[in-house]
This record gives structure tokens, sequence and C-alpha cells, in this order.
């Protein structure tokens, strides 16, 4: 890994890397150097990504696009090009490595510590939005071919469950009897995307409370990152992804269901601080966020599943049902967010122009 780091131009010399943070992608180290300067040094995931010098074309451009937009270094993400001035490294093994500035001075939440963190993480995310709504979506590479569109997720669920690789399908018929029971509805979305019913922005597509930065000190909202499926999108997937992690009152791998809920008043703030800071949502797009919410969840459940049974090759795992425990609390979210779907419909109706 020294030779990889000598290839970007740190500022001093590198004292330390260590594995960093809780994402379940990339292989995300921090790198400290003499000089006192941090870094985050990432070896991207090949598993998720397919087109890694695709991806990183993204990420640079709409770095770039966003630091035009600021004056303040922390909020947007600042890539560090090789010494060949590349926005990534590919080493001998053909392993894809970037570096990042560490963002100072920041906090990145598993969990909100208050109902004004969950909001400045909505402020956030509705910002990114709103500075990409003048990007040149042209201009993007799908990094991850249908990403949020979830009857190809069911396509791909359904292959890997008559595969069943490694005999787990008969232990989770419950799991799988969940998913199966919501397919038709599960295809919404994705039906009013085809039909033009909603649009087309450039989204995050990944917006987990622990994808964005808060100042430690004012605890207000400093920039997103995890950049990798920014891509043209629905903005309910923002939305609903955002509250299937942080509006649950318990962790996304919590074994103890009794704990998993999803909080209506998390999901209110948050709606406080999404709505208007996108700054531009129709009637139709607003109506649609329950749905985001409901939808996103149930994808990520039927995601975490389908991995399960494959063989944990796409989430990192810390311990063998890893996959399984997080299937179970998505469901369990979805089956809550049933429950109160109706003030879910009214809570978000109260914020239409
Ligand atoms: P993954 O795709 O695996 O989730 P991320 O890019 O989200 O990878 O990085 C994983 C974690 O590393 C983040 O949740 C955050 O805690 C931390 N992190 C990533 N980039 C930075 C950065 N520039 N400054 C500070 N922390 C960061
Ligand atoms: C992954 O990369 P990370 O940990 O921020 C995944 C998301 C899932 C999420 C579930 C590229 O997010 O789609 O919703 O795990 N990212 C990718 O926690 O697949
Ligand atoms: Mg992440």
């Amino acid at each position: 890994m020294e030779s990889v780091l000598l290839q970007f131009p740190l500022q001093g010399t590198p004292l330390s890397c260590e594995r960093y943070g809780q994402g379940h992608i990339n292989r995300t180290y921090l790198v400290v150097t003499d000089s006192g300067r941090r870094y985050i040094f990432q070896q991207l995931s090949r598993t998720a990504f397919h087109n890694i010098p695709a991806l990183m074309e993204n990420v640079a451009a709409v770095t770039d696009f966003l630091s035009k937009k600021t004056e303040d270094p922390r909020a947007c993400l600042h890539l560090i090009p090789t010494r060949k001035g590349q926005t990534y490294y590919l080493d001998p093994a053909g392993e894809y490595w970037r570096v990042y500035d560490f963002v100072e001075d920041s906090i990145c939440l598993q969990t909100p510590e208050s109902p004004e963190d969950f909001y400045q993480s909505a402020v956030a995310f509705g910002s990114f939005q709103r500075l990409l709504l003048d990007f040149p979506a042209s201009r993007l590479h799908e990094t991850i071919p249908n990403f949020h569109n979830t009857p190809d997720r069911y396509r791909i669920f359904h292959e890997v469950l008559a595969a069943d690789p490694l005999g787990r399908a008969a232990a989770v018929q419950a799991e799988i009897d969940f998913a199966l029971a919501r397919e038709q509805e599960a295809g919404t979305l994705q039906r009013m995307r085809e039909t033009g019913e909603l649009p087309l922005r450039v989204t995050h597509n990944d917006t987990k409370l622990n994808n964005v930065m808060l100042d430690v000190k004012t605890r207000q909202a400093l920039c997103v990152i995890d950049l990798d499926t920014v891509m043209p999108g629905l903005v309910a997937y923002d939305f609903g992804d955002s509250i299937r992690f942080g509006a649950s009152t318990g962790a996304e791998d919590e074994k103890n269901l009794d704990r998993i809920e999803m909080s209506l008043p998390l999901y209110q703030r948050y709606l406080e601080g999404f709505v208007p800071a996108c700054g531009s949502l129709s009637r139709r797009e607003i109506e649609t966020l329950p749905l985001g919410a409901k939808l996103m969840t149930l994808e990520c459940g039927l995601r975490f599943l389908t991995d399960y049974l494959d063989g944990d090759h796409y989430f990192h795992i810390a311990r063998p049902e890893h996959n399984l425990d997080r299937t179970r609390t998505q469901f369990k979210l979805v089956t809550n967010m049933e429950a109160k779907w109706d003030r879910m419909r009214q809570i978000a109706e109260s914020f239409l122009p």
C-alpha cells in the first residue's frame, strides 16, 4: 500500500494508514502524515463498480462543478490527483485507488444524535440536488446501471433465489415471502420514471446519514460525500434512502427488531430540511416522497437478502449473518411504514406548495 500512496503528492510523509469509517462498499483508510495533514485513501470496489475510470470522471466533474459554486473548501469533496495528474491510480494488481482531502473539524454520524442533526443532513442532500440542477446530466456515466430500478433488483433476486448457491433459501422463507408479496408495488416508481410522470434530476442515490459531514462545532451541514452513485434519478430515491437509514430508531444491522421503527417526528424533520433545500419540487414529486421511503427501504432489504443468498459478495460484512440481520431491519421498517402510511402521506402533503 505504501507504494500506492507514493503515487499521490501528499503533504508530508505518511505516519499511519488505518481502516476507517463504516462504508459497506469501498475499502477506506485514514492517512496521517508528519505534516499533520490527513487524507482519505480508498480502494474502490470492483464488485460494485465495473467501470471505475467512468465513475472517476463523474466524481471529478461533480466535485469540480460544486467547488466553483462555493468559497468554503469544506463544502465539497476535494480529490488529490496522482503525480501524473490522474484522478485515480490503477496498481499493477488491477486495483483502483483515490485520495481525498480529509474534511477536517467535521463529524460523520451513523445515527442522528438529535432531530437537528437529521434536519442538517436533509439540508445537505436537498442543497446538493439544487446545486446540481444546472449540471449537464448528459456528462454523467451510469456507474451502476439500474441502481434504483427496483423491478430489475427483483429480477436479480429471482435469479439468485433459483440458483440458491449456498442452500440458504430454505431457512429464510419468511423473508423471501415478505419480498415476493410486495413485488408488484415495488415497481411503482420505476413505472412513473419510464412514463415520464416524474422528472429525472441529478441525484446522489446513496443518501445515508454517514454520507454527509456536519461541522463538529456548529453541527451545521458541511458537505455530501460518497459521490460514486451520482447519476440521473428521481428525487424520491434520495429522500427515501435518507429516511430508510436515518429515521429508523435503530441501527441498520440491529438484531433486536423491537428496537426498529420508522420515527414519524424524524421523517417530518427531514422533510422540513429537504423540501425547501431542493428548491423546486413539483406537487407530484412531493406526493411520491413517502413512496420513495417505502420502496427504497424494501429495495435495500431485497439487496441485502439477495447478497445473503448469494454468499455475501457485495456488501462488506463483519459477521456471518450480517446481511440477513440487515434484511430483517429493512423489512421491519417497511412493515412499520405500512402501518403508518396514512400519516406519512398526510405529513408529506403538508409540504405541498
Ligand atoms: P463507501 O462507499 O464504502 O460507503 P465512503 O466514501 O462513504 O465509502 O467512505 C466511508 C466513510 O469514510 C464515510 O462514511 C466517512 O465516515 C469517511 N469519509 C469518506 N470521505 C471522507 C472525507 N473526505 N473526509 C472525512 N471522512 C470521510
Ligand atoms: C451502500 O457505500 P455505502 O455504504 O454508503 C450501498 C447503498 C446501500 C447502502 C446500505 C454503491 O452504501 O446503495 O443503500 O450500502 N452503496 C452502493 O447501507 O451499492
Ligand atoms: Mg458511504
